[in-house]
């Protein structure tokens, strides 16, 4: 069946929005009984690669050359460094140069956060961190107790990303249209709304992914009967002229 080639998708300078229905599957450099669905990565301009990884049962990553940020979505991973499994909600950062296997113990799908570490004078690089966010406790942005933030990095200057879970109740919106120097990837987790990115309103639902460059107008306002949620990347921390 054709389907006239529509899609919710949308490619701008600004912004991607990629919905399923135009993903497509490759494999990267020792992965091994996986695929992945690249969504963001240098080639677009971003400075920090997210894709999903869709294992098989006994499914591996290979290397990376940045740090490495994993959330699972479905199933569950044993990590080097990381004691029992990592399941639904579950989280593991590893930091660059960090060698460790990531391996599904049954058939999972994953959400990957790679970057290269920009090292900054008089401060170590983080530890390894893991956890899942059922016991993170959640602050309201600007005051909005319908808008709550869960940060999965601790935000401190030795990680120079940040992964955050947003979770909007059906009619909360983000108080104001952002533009920053800052980058976003986001995967839509549950429910759905409007985003408005740079001059496009687009309707977003659970499955899809947003990159957004720095400097593009965001605003998201939650629609339907349940909460919106959403992962989202930003690199944080840093001076915009890089290395201090
Ligand atoms: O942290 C953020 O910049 C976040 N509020 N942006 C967003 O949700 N588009
Ligand atoms: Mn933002």
């Amino acid at each position: 069946m054709h389907n006239l080639g529509v899609t919710r998708s949308s490619y701008k300078p600004t912004h991607l929005l990629q919905t399923p229905d135009t993903f497509v599957r490759t494999t990267l450099p020792g992965m091994k009984n996986a695929v992945a669905i690249v969504h963001a990565a240098p080639q677009m301009g971003a400075g920090f690669t997210q894709y999903t990884a869709e294992f098989e049962a006994g499914g591996m990553l290979g290397p990376t050359p940045g740090q490495r940020f994993v959330y699972v979505l479905e199933g569950a991973l044993e990590a080097d460094g990381v004691a029992g499994l990592i399941g639904p909600g579950g989280y593991a950062y590893f930091p660059e140069g960090n060698v460790h296997n990531v391996a599904a113990t049954e058939k999972s799908c994953v959400v990957v956060i790679e970057k290269r570490y920009v090292p900054t004078s008089g401060v170590a690089a983080g530890l390894a961190v893991s956890g899942n966010e059922k016991d993170v406790a959640s602050t309201a942005l600007m005051g909005d107790e319908d808008l709550r933030v869960q940060t999965l990095i601790p935000d401190q200057p030795q990680y120079d990303f940040a992964v955050n879970l947003m979770t909007y109740q059906p009619g909360a919106a983000l108080g104001m249209v952002e533009i920053h120097v800052m980058e976003h990837g986001l995967l839509m987790l549950e429910g759905g709304g409007i985003y408005r990115l740079g001059d496009e309103w687009l309707p977003v639902t659970k499955g899809d992914f947003i990159w957004m460059a720095p400097y593009c107008p965001q605003w998201f306002g939650a629609l339907g009967k349940t909460p919106a949620k959403y992962l989202i990347y930003k690199d944080t921390n840093r001076h915009p002229l890089g290395e201090v």
